[in-house]
């Protein structure tokens, strides 16, 4: 049986920010490609619609779908991309009334009984992870349909009822997962985020899940799981022989989640001597000796979630770390010579406008004080999660909202947020929101130009410099010379600039 796989579009009326994110190759349906090439018993195309329509954005979805032929189709969803979604099921089964319209992924895993019973173009969702249910699934469709036994999964009985069976069990062989070689990343235009220069990279996972219970996230509490060092080296040889790619996006929920797993990867890069430069989202509460280290096997970057700079509101979102550990991390990444990017959010459940003050002003010591980039956003409601709950409580979502239902929230474009994902709204007005979002741009816009120092060139240790030279061309080397020489330019000029302020 062949099976369809398909990313949608992203939203047209996106926030501005929306065309900033970088296009990377769809790690989730790669998975699930490599789960049906190992099943040995189906095939399967991926259509990444994202792809196509940055490629040619006069093309319209249905001329693309119109020419889409499979015996199954399936579709991947963030809350993002859901309407695009549901807008591609529609014209797929206008095209192949008879073919089984499959949805899985981070939305739809936690909406299947709204998605089934608001779109009928939908016949299954897959609730969990979908490695064994696809392939289970297409078993099940080439042989009698019958779908009663497949875990994780929902769908309209031929009486018309949605069906939910049994939890699926989460994937735990992760090194069985070869990714590497469908789609090139030479495809994708993708840069090493959080780096001033656009340095060509390519997105890996090493591990799945997250042991934290934040509220607004969407994967809070899924089991943690991690690769082998041995296979994560190996993907990294491949992408560096094959393409030439020294950078990586590690996408990882939260990479330091098992520290012993983390000294064990980084000793094994360094070990490699794979000359790499990565980066990764963590969080405050890890060993502050693990960080030398992390910079050690090429960490460059890293987002910490700090979320809010009120003890008290950190207290209630149950983040489990203090303004103190936030500190350390922050200080030691930057000995370290990484560069940290700290999320704060706004609009946490309870938080009145003196605790956002206190966030506010806890960035501006941040920046002063450790040059660091810090990004700040309204808190965003998803399916799934804690906050979700509340949202529904508190009345910030209608108690009849549904997710497959048109949203289109022309205000959250005003605090630059996405039009199509509600805002949670508790004790601050619109009007708060937008004076603190205000007074961050002017704190970020007057402080971060002149700041923002590449820390990697500053910190260039002797053994790095050995690595280079062994493993690079001559070319390769003037490069890199010729590019550190003009970040050491720019970096003189921002610190005059600074010290005439
Ligand atoms: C890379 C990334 C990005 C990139 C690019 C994403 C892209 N091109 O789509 C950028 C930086 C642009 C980005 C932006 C945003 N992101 Co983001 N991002 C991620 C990240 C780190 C990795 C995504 C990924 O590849 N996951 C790996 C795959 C394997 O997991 P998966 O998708 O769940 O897939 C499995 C199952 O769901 C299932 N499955 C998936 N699809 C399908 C389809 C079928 C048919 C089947 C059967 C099964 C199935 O099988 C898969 C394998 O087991 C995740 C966090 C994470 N580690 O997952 C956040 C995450 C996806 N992002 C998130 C958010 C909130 C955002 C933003 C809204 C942030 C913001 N505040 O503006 C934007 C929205 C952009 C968007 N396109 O949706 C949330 C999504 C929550 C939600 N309900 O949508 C996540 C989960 C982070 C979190 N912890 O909450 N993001
Ligand atoms: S630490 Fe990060 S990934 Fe884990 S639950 Fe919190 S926000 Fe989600």
């Amino acid at each position: 049986m062949k099976i369809a796989l398909l990313q949608p579009a992203k939203p047209k009326d996106s926030a501005p920010a929306a065309s900033h994110w970088s296009l990377c190759r769809p790690l989730s349906l790669l998975f699930l490609a490599s789960a049906i090439r190992k099943s040995g018993q189906h095939t399967c195309e991926i259509i990444d619609l994202e792809r196509l329509f940055a490629l040619n954005s006069s093309a319209t979805l249905e001329s693309i779908l119109s020419t889409v032929k499979a015996d199954a189709f399936g579709i991947t969803a963030t809350t993002f991309t859901r309407h695009d979604a549901i807008a591609t099921a529609k014209i797929l089964r206008k095209y192949n009334p008879s073919v089984p319209i499959i949805v899985g992924g981070v939305h739809f895993m936690y909406c299947a009984s709204d998605a089934l019973s608001s779109v009928p173009e939908i016949d299954i969702v897959v609730r969990g992870e979908g490695e064994q249910a696809t392939v289970e699934l297409l078993n099940a469709l080439s042989k009698d349909g019958d779908l009663s036994s497949i875990l994780g999964i929902s769908y309209r009985t031929s009486e018309g009822d949605v069906s939910h069976n049994q939890d699926s069990n989460l994937f735990e062989d992760l090194d069985s997962c070869e990714i590497h070689d469908f789609q090139s990343p030479a495809d994708y235009p993708e840069y090493l985020f959080g780096s001033n220069e656009p340095i060509k990279a390519v997105s890996i996972m090493t591990s799945r899940g997250c042991p934290y219970h934040c509220l607004f996230c969407a994967k809070a509490g899924m089991k943690y799981r991690h690769r082998s060092s041995d296979s994560v080296i190996s993907e990294i040889k491949y992408f560096q022989t094959h393409y030439g790619i020294y950078a990586f996006n590690l996408l990882d929920l939260t990479f330091t989640a098992s520290p012993k797993r983390s000294i064990e990867l980084c000793n094994a890069i360094i070990k490699e001597e794979l000359d790499i430069q990565w980066w990764c989202e963590t969080r405050a509460n890890i060993p502050l000796d693990l960080i030398p280290l992390m910079a050690e096997a090429g960490c460059r970057h890293l987002v910490i979630g700090v979320e809010t700079g009120s003890p008290r509101i950190l207290n209630r979102i149950q983040k489990g770390v203090d303004l103190g550990q936030v500190e350390r991390v922050i200080a030691e990444s930057v000995k370290s010579g990484i560069s940290p990017t700290c999320y704060f959010m706004l609009s946490h459940p309870g938080e009145t406008y003196k605790d956002a003050q206190e966030t506010l002003t806890f960035i501006r010591y941040l920046i002063n004080k450790y040059e660091v980039c810090c990004a700040l956003q309204p808190c965003m409601v998803l399916p799934g999660t804690k906050i979700e709950e509340i949202a529904r409580k508190n009345g910030s979502l209608p108690h009849n909202f549904s997710w497959s239902a048109p949203y289109f929230e022309k205000s959250n474009l005003e605090l630059g947020q996405v039009s199509n994902i509600p805002l949670f709204w508790d004790s601050l007005s619109f009007n708060e929101l937008k004076m603190l979002l205000e007074e961050f741009r002017e704190i970020t816009e007057s402080e971060v130009e002149f700041k923002k120092i590449p820390q990697k060139y500053t910190k260039f240790s002797w053994s790095r410099i050995k690595t280079i030279l062994k493993k690079r061309t001559l070319n390769e080397i003037a490069n890199i010379a010729l590019h550190d020489a003009r970040v050491f330019i720019k970096t003189i000029s921002a610190h005059r600039k600074m010290n005439r302020r």
